[in-house]
């Protein structure tokens, strides 16, 4: 079974936070509200750090399998600067986990735990990496567009209360924005190519669309935990404000390439400055993170085969007597 089994209809029942003391909790909030960072051996309640291992190890997970789609263009990357700098982003995506799975080992799940939970299929990650990349254009419209929504969640994430989460996000976004510059050097390449490279990449941005409108999450009067996690300032804005931004950043940069996106109603309201679009199918995003996507079985296949291939390396360095280098003497 995917994720911690939550639908997402609105607010979760928060009874964990009703069997807190209350004097710690009223002092917890109070450090919230005065923007301290709380810290893994402060005190803090049972759903904020279930809520912060669940929400730090999808995003990790996010990362690992996010490096999927991009790495087999890697080879096949026009050219040898691209395939250097692909190789480069896909390199970070995968040290970007690293550290979020050490952020959320602070809270007391293991790096093994977590791992056996995503190849098991309990642990969800980000629904954006469960689609194909057909083509090279598929590659460049995931390390522009998918960076830079990643980017605007992150960096309202990184101004948040967990301490070794921002620090994380801190690092993780200063790479992010150089993945972003990438992008969208290799999307303008082929939005100013020939006919075929900007076929090639307006088809890609037409099936990216809805899965990237997708991948801020469901709107905010369906999200389940946006409620808590806005109140402990883990989540510094909602999805739909974040979805909002990456429209408000992101529309103008695509109209602006001479590309267009694939839903006649998008426009920004004069009045609200608020961007109105057909809400995407959110049937097929329950469908995507709950283990029904093109590529879910596909992506956990490869990590089971890495999980196997790595098993001796792990054990290896278990093992006390191979701690250091032995010199074989002469015979
Ligand atoms: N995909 O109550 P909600 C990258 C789930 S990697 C899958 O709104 P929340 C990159 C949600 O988990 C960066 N599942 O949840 C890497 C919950 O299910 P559970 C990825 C999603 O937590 C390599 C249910 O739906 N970024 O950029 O308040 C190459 C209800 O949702 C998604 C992060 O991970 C989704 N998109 O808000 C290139 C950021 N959305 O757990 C690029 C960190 C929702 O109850 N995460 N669900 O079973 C967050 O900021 C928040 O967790 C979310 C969701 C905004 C994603």
């Amino acid at each position: 079974m995917y994720g911690g089994g939550n639908s997402f209809e609105g607010p979760a029942k928060n009874e964990l936070v009703e069997q807190e003391n209350p004097a710690l909790l009223a002092a917890f909030e109070a450090r919230i509200a005065a923007n301290e960072k709380i810290e893994p051996t402060d005190w803090m309640p049972a759903l904020y750090r279930n809520q912060l291992i669940r929400m730090i190890e999808q995003h990790a997970h996010s990362e690992i399998i996010g490096a999927l789609p991009e790495g087999t263009w890697i080879t096949r990357a026009p050219g040898f600067k691209r395939k250097l700098a692909l190789m480069a982003k896909v390199q970070d995506e995968v040290g970007h986990a690293q550290l979020l799975y050490s952020a959320a080992e602070t809270l007391g799940k293991s790096r093994e735990d977590m791992i056996a939970d995503l190849i098991n299929g309990k642990s969800k990650y980000s629904n954006i990496f469960n689609y194909p990349a057909f083509t090279w254009a598929d590659s460049t419209i995931i390390s522009w567009l998918v960076d830079a929504g990643a980017i605007v969640n992150q960096l309202a994430n990184s101004r948040g209360s967990y301490g070794p989460y921002v620090r994380a996000l801190e690092r993780i976004c200063v790479e992010e924005s150089f993945h972003l510059k990438y992008g969208h050097d290799a999307v303008v390449t082929l939005a100013t190519g020939s006919p075929i490279q900007r076929a090639m990449v307006q088809d890609a941005l037409n099936r990216w669309w809805t899965p990237l409108m997708h991948f801020f999450g469901p709107p905010d009067k369906m999200s389940v935990h946006t409620e808590i996690l806005v109140r402990w300032k883990v989540k510094m804005s909602t999805n739909d404000e974040c979805r909002q931004q990456f429209l408000d950043m992101y529309v103008p940069k695509i109209w602006d390439l001479g590309l267009t996106v694939p839903d006649p109603n998008l426009r920004k309201d004069p009045e609200t400055g608020q961007w109105l679009y057909t809400e995407p199918d959110w049937a097929e995003f329950k469908r995507v993170i709950n283990g029904d996507g093109p590529c879910n079985k596909e992506r956990l296949a490869v990590r089971r085969k890495a999980e196997t291939r790595g098993a001796w390396v792990r054990e290896a360095l278990k093992a006390s007597e191979t701690a250091h280098v032995r010199v074989r003497p002469f015979a």
